[in-house]
């Protein structure tokens, strides 16, 4: 599992909060091409349920609390993401589920290029025969 800390800056004053940055190509190693995000989501939902053939991603929770499961078929991990300075690196033919832990949790998501169904594979077998091809 990779993660990515992300700088945080704060004033002295503690209800002035904080605020965190990114720099793309530097604070994530791909260029980023697209940026959205998923909000309004119930505790409980399952999101995600897929693996990309060459799209990189950072998935960072910037309120809340979600639960990010990795499977690259050699490998299974289960990460809880609570903290907008910290970004979860989701590679490609990596299948990545999603449980919304809080409701109404924020996850943006920083990606490598632009919306393109054909990269996706939803479908698990297929994503297993894929994956036993490559490793
Ligand atoms: C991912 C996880 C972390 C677009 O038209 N453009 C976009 O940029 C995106 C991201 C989605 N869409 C469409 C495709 C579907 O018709 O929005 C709809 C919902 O997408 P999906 O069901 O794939 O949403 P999630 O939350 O399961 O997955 C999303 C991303 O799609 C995916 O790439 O890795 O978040």
């Amino acid at each position: 599992m990779r993660l990515f800390k992300f700088p945080v800056r704060r004033t002295d004053n503690p209800e002035e909060g904080c605020l965190q940055f990114i720099e793309a190509e530097r604070h994530v190693p791909f260029p980023v091409k697209r940026v959205y995000c998923s909000t309004g989501v119930s505790a409980g939902c399952l999101r995600g349920k897929h693996a990309h053939r060459a799209l990189e991603q950072a998935l960072i929770c910037v309120h809340g609390a979600i639960s990010v499961t990795l499977d690259t078929v050699a490998d299974r991990t289960t990460c809880i993401l609570s903290d907008p300075a910290t970004g979860l690196y989701v590679g490609p033919m990596t299948w990545h589920t999603m449980t919304w832990i809080k409701d109404d949790s924020v996850l943006l998501v920083l990606a490598s290029d632009y919306y393109d169904e054909a990269d996706y594979i939803r479908d698990y077998d297929e994503f297993l025969r894929l994956a036993r091809r490559t490793t």
